[in-house]
């Protein structure tokens, strides 16, 4: 008798597969005979899509505050542009930017254009034919490549690929119709490894011709970048490939990022481009939940709009985000990596958490000067304490704040939103209404609420009284923060 051969699960799945293939193959062969105009998400097909490309349909140029509420670069600027015989001509200027500021005390000689790094941002709308000039000033030829814009082959500006280096001296021409609208950038796509580290990118904002949602009434849009500048020097390092210690928005650092400043109510939309050298870069806002709204791949449909606080930006992509300001406040806008709000000293520190080292500094700095190590308690007071720096170098950490020092540097800035303001210009500190800030709990409220405190002695190093060694090689110009309330002084250790 024939042995019996028994169908494994694993067999029949892979004959299922096989027949299923089969029949899938064949479906697809019928379907490309039948020319089915099925095979773009929305619709075209791929012999449509290029004929589009090809025969652009020019609109007339777009107006600002007619046709689009112009985008905001904070920090930054909007490229100017002017209509010659119904196509918007733009100039770039790539050139050497010395003594480029990302904060007060930390300058870099970078590469950007028309003496900005980054470059202006390139605005237009849907439609436009748009003509932009390129004048290489650098010492070394270059090549600017429009990211994720649907434009002829040879107008993609990759060197060598679709198109000659623009050689030192030169000015190149491109010009395309825009036939698409999002969020967009532009960059070196010539030794793209040390440009791109020294800064070459800008914004490139494509509004909507005929949007089908309300237009955003502020409209927002960062460039995230990062930056390895080592203390003391002022040249950006391309050849960095992990350890960036500079991370940036629009190229600024906490506290010189600027504001963004909105009504109570509106409409607001912030556009998230991140050409960083290896970094991604999760991008959280407080206060709000938004919807990402588009990639630079276009518009996202609507019933596949994610509601989110925090969305991550991939290295060579954009999200933008809309959402309407209904809370009144000082919002944070920060990437969620704690290392990328971090400037330059807070890396590659020992890790000396919870070790109590009063005396070391001072015997380490008779071999070494200037010798500091990490805060024992952590490295929230030392940005505020002025540590000695060398000359050209950033302090770890933050800025000033309404109540206490902010111990965050790098990609942070905040949104304020303001019930009853007029313009646009930074209002200050949010004045929270009475009763509504986190404060020290009373007695009354802990005896009220039935909260027991520990009672065992805590003596850590963070409640440890201030000794006389000075913190960070200088005194400290007040106590360190300690909790003020009776009840956990009843608790420390004196
Ligand atoms: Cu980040």
């Amino acid at each position: 008798m024939k042995p019996f051969k028994k169908i494994s699960r694993r067999n029949f799945v892979a004959g299922a597969a096989t027949i299923a293939g089969s029949a899938a193959v064949l479906h697809r062969l019928s379907a490309q005979v039948q020319n089915a105009a099925s095979d773009q998400p929305d619709g075209t097909n791929v012999a449509a899509k290029v004929e589009k490309a090809s025969t652009p349909q020019n609109l007339p140029p777009a107006e600002p505050g007619k046709d689009y509420n112009p985008v905001i670069t904070p920090n930054g600027s909007t490229l100017p542009w002017k209509v010659v015989d119904g196509v918007k001509v733009y100039h770039l200027i790539a050139q050497q930017v010395p003594n480029h500021e990302f904060a007060p005390g930390l300058v870099a000689n970078c590469w950007g254009f028309n003496g900005q790094v980054h470059g202006p941002t390139i605005e237009a709308v849907e439609g436009d034919r748009v003509r932009i000039y390129v004048t290489n000033q650098l010492p070394a030829p270059t090549a600017i490549h429009w990211h994720g814009i649907f434009l002829p082959n040879g107008m993609d500006g990759v060197s060598g690929l679709t198109q000659k280096p623009i050689d030192p001296g030169d000015t190149f021409k491109y010009e395309f119709t825009l036939k698409q609208h999002g969020t967009h950038m532009y960059h070196s796509h010539h030794d793209e490894m040390t440009q791109m580290a020294l800064g070459l990118m800008g914004l490139f904002v494509i509004h909507p011709r005929n949007p089908k949602s309300p237009r955003p009434d502020r409209d927002f849009a960062f460039m995230l970048s990062e930056w390895k500048i080592i203390p003391g020097t002022s040249r950006p390092d391309p050849n960095e490939m992990t350890d960036f210690n500079v991370f940036t928005l629009n190229a600024k650092v906490f506290p010189a990022t600027a504001p963004m400043v909105a009504k109570l109510g509106q409409r607001v939309r912030i556009r998230y481009c991140n050409l960083s050298a290896m970094d991604h870069h999760p991008m959280h806002l407080h206060g709000v939940n938004f919807k990402v709204t588009g990639t630079d791949g276009g518009q996202i449909p609507e019933s596949a709009q994610q509601v989110e606080t925090t969305v991550l930006v991939q290295v060579g992509s954009t999200r933008t985000i809309d959402f309407v300001a209904d809370a009144p406040g000082d919002w944070p806008l920060h990437c969620h990596m704690t290392h990328h709000t971090m400037n330059q000293m807070g890396h590659n520190f020992p890790n000396l958490i919870g070790v109590d080292k009063t005396g070391l500094d001072k015997k380490l700095r008779r071999f070494i000067p200037g010798y500091m190590t990490m805060g024992e308690a952590g490295m929230g007071d030392m940005g505020e304490m002025g540590m000695p720096a060398p000359k050209n170098s950033l302090p770890m950490v933050g800025g000033p704040g309404p109540f206490a020092y902010i111990g965050m540097g790098g990609m942070f800035t905040t949104l304020k939103v303001r019930e009853g303001i007029t313009d646009y210009e930074d209002p200050g500190w949010y004045k929270h209404p009475p009763g509504t800030v986190a404060d020290v709990a009373s007695d009354d409220d802990l005896k009220r609420d039935g909260i027991q405190l520990p009672t065992d002695s805590r003596e850590t190093a963070s409640l440890r009284p201030v000794s006389s060694e000075p913190w960070c090689g200088i005194p400290p110009a007040k106590p360190p923060t300690l909790a003020r309330n009776e009840v956990t002084s009843r608790n420390m250790v004196r």
